[in-house]
C-alpha cells in the first residue's frame, strides 16, 4: 500500500469535498491508502507530512493557496484560473494542489487529475496543468414528457406522478447520470415540463389548481430538492422549462377555461404569476427557461407576456424569499420576438439568457447559414449568455449517432457561425427517457446506449479547438477502452461511425420537406412528397439556412429545362455522395465486428452498431433510388402536355428505380422487425411525413404497406396514361354544397354574411368573392376588418350548437398581412383542433386578396372565444363535426391533374 495525505480544506465546500472523495476513491482502487489530515495552521509546515501529499481550494479565497502564491511556489505558466477554471500543479516538497477559479473549478481539477490517475494507475510525480471551459454553459435537457398525448389533456401536459414518471423517482438512476455529467463537466441539466407549477407548488388562492395528490405534492418536492441538491455538489445547476400559457386541467375546468390560452386573461396571469412567485421561493436556486410562444399567439401578448407576468413574478419570488441575486432566466427564440422581449426584460431582470435551435429540429449541417445564422448572431450580439440549442434528432433518430468529429463541427460552428457559448443537448430519443428505442429483452437506457452521444458533444463544448488527428486518436483509445477492443477495430469503428453520420444529415438538407419533428425521415418519404414539395408546406429554412447550399429536386431540374447553371450540391451529388458513406460505413463495421469475438457487456453493443450502420445504409440506398425515380418523374411532369402525355421512358424507368428502393426498403423492415420498438420517439399525429400519425406509422414494418401500394398504384396509372386514361375530373354539378350548422355570433366587431359571388370577406370591403368551391355555396360566413385583423388580431366569440368544425380560410401567400398558418416547428398545437391539412385548396377566388384554401377546426358545442392571432383570415362558415368532409383541389388556383399525385394513388 503506498501512503498519502490530503490535507482537509477548512471550508468544507460540498463541491471541493465531492470532487476530493472522487479522487480518494480511485487512489484507493489504485492501491494507495489515503488518508485525510488537517492542513498545518503554518502552511510552510505542509513539507513536514512525509510522502505525497494533496490539497485542493479555491485560489481567491484560500489561505494556504494565496500563502504558496505569495511565496512564488505555486506559479501559473497558463493564465491563473478563474471561474470554472482550475490549475494543478506538484509543489516542491511532494504537494500536488489542485487550484480552482471557484469550487466548480476546483471540482474540475479533481476530475483532471482524477482522469489522470486512472490512466496511469499512479498520482503524477510531477504536474503543471491549467484549462477551463469555453462554452458557459453545458448540459443536457431531459423531458417530463411521454411519447402519447393523454386526452383530454394536450402535448406537453403531463402532471408529474410516479405512474407517469417512475425514473425522476429512482434517485440511484439520478446518481448515475449526474456522475455521468460531471464526469463530462455539465454544469446544467435542463429538465423540460410543459407545465410543471401544478405538480411542484401550491398557490393558496387557487387549490384547485392542484394537478397531483397531496402525497404525491409532497414527494415531488422532495425529490426535486432532493435533485437540485445532488446536481448542485457536482456543479450542476438545475433549469426548469415551461410553455405558455398551459394551465392545469383541474383549473381550467373550475374556471371553464381552455386548456391552451392563445390571450392572456387576467384571471390566468395571476394563476401564473402567483404560482411562479411560489416557485422561486420553493426553489430559490433553480434557472428557469420559457418558451413564450406555441400557445400563446401574437408577438406583442408573449412580449407583454414575460415582461408583466412573468419577470416581476420571478422578482416578487425573490422579494419574498429574502433573496438579492437573482437566478438566472432563460428566453427561448422559439415562437416569439425574441428582440422585443428582451429588450423589455433588460430593463427589469439582469440575469438573462438566450437560447434557438441550432438546426431546428435535427441535425443536418455543421455549416449552418441564412436567417437562422443572422438570429443567432443577433441574438449573440445582445451579449448575455446565447445558447445552441440541439433540439430533437428527428433525422437520427431511432439510431446512435456516435461521430466526435461531426459533432465537434458542430460546436465549432455554434460558436464560430452563430456566437454561441451555452449547449443545450437533447438526447437521441428524447420523448422515450430514459430508454432507447431498441428491441431488446430488457430496454437499454440512453446514459449507457448513448454514452458517445453525450461525451462528444460535451467534450467540445468544453472545448472545440482541439487538434482533429489528435481527437481521432483520443476516441480511438476511449473505443479500445471502452468495449475492449484493439486499436484495429477501434479504428474501424471509429470511421464507419463517422462514415454513417453523413448520411442522414445529407439526405434531409437535400430531399426532406422539414427539419421538424413533423418529419421521421428513418421512414422513408413518399413520391408526392418527393415531387410535389409544396403540397406539404416545406419549411424552406431546411434548405436554406441548415442545408448545404445546392438545390432541392423541383428547382433542380426546373433549373435543367431553363439550361441554367446548377448552384451547389445537387440532388445528383447527394446520391453519390450518401452512396459512397453508406456503403464504406456498413463495409467498415463489418469488417470491424468481424475481428471481435461475440461477448457480453459492452460488446454486445457492437453488433447494435453494426445492425444500425446496415439500417443506415438500407435506409440511405432506398432514398438514392427513390429521389432517382423522382427526378425522372419531375422531369416528366415538366415536359409532358396538358393530358399528361409525355416521354413515358421517363415514368418506366422511375417505376423501376422505385422497385428497386422499394427493394431495400423491404430489407429495412425486414431487419428492424427484431431490433426496433419504434422509429419515432414522438409517436402523436403532429407526425406527418411521411405518413400522417407517429402511432399509426412509427415502425418501418407500418409504412411498407402503403409504399407496396404507391408503388403499384404507380405502374398501374402508367399502364393507364400510356393509353391516354386519366383520372376523373369531378364535375361542379356532382358537388353537394356543405349543409350549414347552427351558431351564434357574440362578438360585436364581426358580423356574418352569406357566401356568395358579391359579398366581401372583409368588413371593410376588402375581398370581394369572385368564386367560390360549390362546396361552400349554403354557408354563413363570418367577417371582421381587415385592418383590426392586421392590427393585433380579433377575438371571436362564438356560440355552437353541436360539435362542430369551423371552417377558417387562409390566403395562399405569404406576406405580414394574412394569418399565418400555424406549422409544427413553432407549434406543437398547430393540428390540435385538427385542421393542419386543408380540406378545400383553391376555393375562394375573391377581387385584391389572395386565392384561400379552406381548414377545417373542430370545436366542442358551446361558447368559445377564438383567437388566430395577427392577419387577416376568411371565415366560410361551421358545419357539424358529423359532416364527411372530402379534401379536394378545387382548382381555383390552377392548380390540376398536373402534380401527378395522382399516379401515386394520393
Ligand atoms: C415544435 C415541436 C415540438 C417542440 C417545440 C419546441 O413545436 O414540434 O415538439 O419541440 O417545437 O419547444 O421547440
Amino acid at each position: 500500500m503506498k501512503k498519502l495525505t490530503v490535507f482537509r480544506n477548512p471550508a468544507e465546500d460540498k463541491r471541493i469535498t465531492y470532487g476530493i472523495n472522487l479522487v480518494m476513491e480511485e487512489l484507493e482502487r489504485q492501491g494507495y491508502e489515503p488518508l485525510f489530515l488537517e492542513r498545518p495552521e503554518d502552511p510552510a509546515d505542509y513539507r513536514c507530512t512525509p510522502g505525497k501529499k494533496i490539497y485542493a481550494g479555491i485560489l481567491e479565497e484560500d489561505e494556504f493557496l494565496r500563502w504558496a502564491y505569495q511565496e512564488e511556489l505555486l506559479i501559473f505558466h497558463t493564465q491563473a484560473p478563474k471561474g470554472e477554471g482550475f490549475y494543478l500543479q506538484t509543489l516542491p516538497g511532494g504537494l500536488t494542489v489542485i487550484c480552482g477559479g471557484s469550487s466548480t473549478g476546483v471540482l474540475y481539477g479533481c476530475m483532471e487529475l482524477l482522469e489522470r490517475i486512472k490512466e496511469s494507475g499512479e498520482l503524477p510525480e510531477e504536474i503543471a496543468f491549467g484549462d477551463e471551459p469555453v462554452f458557459k454553459l453545458r448540459g443536457p435537457a431531459v423531458g417530463l414528457q411521454k411519447t402519447k398525448i393523454e386526452p383530454p389533456r394536450l402535448t406537453y401536459e403531463y402532471p408529474v406522478t410516479p405512474e407517469r414518471f417512475p425514473w425522476f423517482y429512482e434517485k440511484e438512476q439520478w446518481k448515475e447520470f449526474l456522475d455521468m455529467l460531471l464526469s463530462m463537466r455539465c454544469n446544467v441539466l435542463y429538465i423540460w415540463s410543459g407545465h410543471p407549477f401544478s405538480s411542484f407548488v401550491k398557490v393558496s388562492d387557487y387549490p384547485e389548481a392542484l394537478e397531483v395528490t397531496e402525497e404525491e405534492y409532497e414527494r415531488n418536492c422532495s425529490v426535486f430538492r432532493w435533485l437540485t441538491e445532488e446536481c448542485d455538489r457536482r456543479g450542476i445547476w438545475v433549469v426548469l422549462k415551461f410553455y405558455n400559457i398551459h394551465i392545469p386541467l383541474p383549473f381550467a375546468r373550475a374556471h371553464r377555461l381552455e386548456l391552451l390560452q392563445s390571450s392572456i386573461d387576467p384571471l390566468v396571469a395571476d394563476y401564473t404569476y402567483k404560482s411562479i412567485v411560489e416557485f422561486i421561493k420553493a426553489f430559490p436556486n433553480v434557472g428557469l427557461m420559457v418558451c413564450l410562444g406555441e400557445a400563446l399567439r401574437g408577438d406583442q401578448n408573449k412580449t407583454a407576456w414575460f415582461v408583466e407576468t412573468i419577470l416581476p413574478a420571478v422578482k416578487q419570488g425573490l422579494l419574498e424569499a429574502g433573496i438579492r441575486e437573482e437566478p438566472p432566466v432563460i428566453l427561448r427564440g422559439h415562437d416569439c420576438n425574441p428582440f422585443t422581449a428582451m429588450e423589455g426584460a433588460k430593463k427589469l431582470y439582469s440575469n438573462l439568457f438566450t437560447m434557438w435551435k441550432y438546426n431546428g429540429e435535427s441535425l443536418t449541417t455543421y455549416y449552418p447559414r441564412g436567417v437562422w445564422q443572422e438570429r443567432h448572431q443577433k441574438l449573440s450580439e445582445i451579449k448575455t449568455t446565447h445558447i445552441m440549442n440541439v433540439h430533437i434528432l428527428a433525422d437520427l433518430e431511432p439510431f446512435r449517432f456516435n461521430a466526435p468529429l461531426y459533432i465537434q463541427k458542430c460546436t465549432q460552428a455554434g460558436r464560430s457561425r452563430l456566437g454561441a457559448n451555452g449547449l443545450h443537448l437533447y438526447p437521441l430519443f428524447y420523448w422515450d427517457w430514459p430508454y432507447s428505442p431498441d428491441k431488446t429483452s430488457e430496454r437499454l437506457r440512453q446514459m449507457d446506449r448513448d454514452y458517445f452521444w453525450f461525451a462528444a458533444w460535451f467534450r467540445y463544448a468544453w472545448n472545440p479547438d482541439r487538434d482533429e488527428r489528435a481527437e481521432k486518436e483520443y476516441w480511438i483509445h476511449c473505443y479500445t477502452q471502452y468495449y475492449d477492443i484493439s486499436r484495429e477495430t477501434a479504428e474501424k469503428l471509429f470511421e464507419a461511425q463517422e462514415d454513417a453520420a453523413q448520411c442522414a444529415p445529407r439526405i434531409l438538407g437535400r430531399v426532406g420537406i422539414t427539419e421538424g419533428n413533423r418529419q421521421t425521415l428513418s421512414l422513408g418519404m413518399t413520391m408526392s412528397e418527393l415531387t410535389n414539395v409544396d403540397r406539404y408546406r416545406p419549411n424552406r429554412e431546411l434548405w436554406n439556412s441548415v442545408a448545404r447550399k445546392g438545390e432541392q429536386p423541383d428547382d433542380y431540374v426546373k433549373k435543367e429545362l431553363a439550361g441554367e447553371k446548377h448552384v451547389g450540391e445537387t440532388p445528383y451529388d447527394m446520391i453519390s455522395d450518401v452512396r459512397v458513406f453508406a456503403e464504406s460505413a456498413l463495409k467498415k463495421i463489418a469488417s470491424a465486428v468481424s475481428e471481435v469475438c461475440a461477448g457480453g457487456g459492452r460488446r454486445q453493443e457492437l453488433f447494435r452498431i453494426k445492425t444500425d450502420i446496415h439500417a443506415i445504409c438500407l435506409m440511405s440506398l432506398s432514398y438514392c433510388k427513390k429521389v432517382e425515380a423522382a427526378m425522372k418523374i419531375l422531369l416528366y411532369k415538366y415536359t409532358m402536355d396538358e393530358k399528361c402525355q409525355g416521354d413515358f421512358k421517363l415514368l418506366e424507368e422511375a417505376a423501376e428505380l422505385m422497385k428497386e428502393s422499394l427493394d431495400y426498403y423491404r430489407e429495412l423492415a425486414d431487419l428492424t422487425q427484431d431490433t426496433y420498438l419504434y422509429a419515432n420517439s414522438m409517436q402523436t399525429r403532429q407526425r406527418k411525413i411521411p405518413f400522417t400519425d407517429g402511432d399509426a406509422y412509427g415502425h418501418w414494418t407500418q409504412c411498407l404497406p402503403e409504399y407496396e401500394k404507391e408503388y403499384m398504384s404507380f405502374v398501374r396509372n402508367l399502364d393507364g396514361l400510356k393509353n391516354g386514361v386519366l383520372p376523373r375530373a369531378e364535375s361542379e354539378e356532382e358537388i353537394v354544397p356543405l349543409q350549414p350548422s347552427g351558431f351564434t355570433l357574440l362578438s360585436e366587431e364581426c358580423e356574418t354574411y352569406k357566401i356568395e359571388k358579391g359579398e366581401c370577406i372583409f368588413k371593410d370591403s376588402h375581398g370581394q368573392i369572385q368564386k367560390a368551391a360549390p362546396e361552400l355555396s349554403n354557408l354563413t360566413g363570418i367577417r371582421m376588418d381587415l385592418g383590426d385583423a392586421m392590427n393585433g388580431g380579433v377575438h371571436i366569440k362564438i356560440r355552437f350548437e353541436e360539435d362542430s368544425y369551423l371552417l377558417v380560410g387562409y390566403m395562399q401567400t405569404g406576406g405580414v398581412e394574412w394569418l399565418k398558418l400555424p406549422d409544427l416547428e413553432t407549434n406543437t398545437h398547430a393540428d390540435d383542433r385538427g385542421g393542419l391539412a386543408a380540406v378545400y385548396r383553391n376555393a375562394v377566388k375573391t377581387k385584391g386578396c389572395p386565392v384561400v384554401e379552406i381548414h377545417a377546426y373542430q370545436y366542442e358545442k358551446g361558447e368559445h372565444d377564438i383567437y388566430f392571432g395577427n392577419g387577416g383570415y376568411m371565415i366560410a362558415g361551421v358545419v357539424s363535426q358529423q359532416t364527411v368532409l372530402a379534401p379536394r383541389n378545387a382548382d381555383l388556383g390552377g392548380e390540376g391533374l398536373e402534380t401527378l399525385d395522382w399516379m401515386y394513388g394520393q
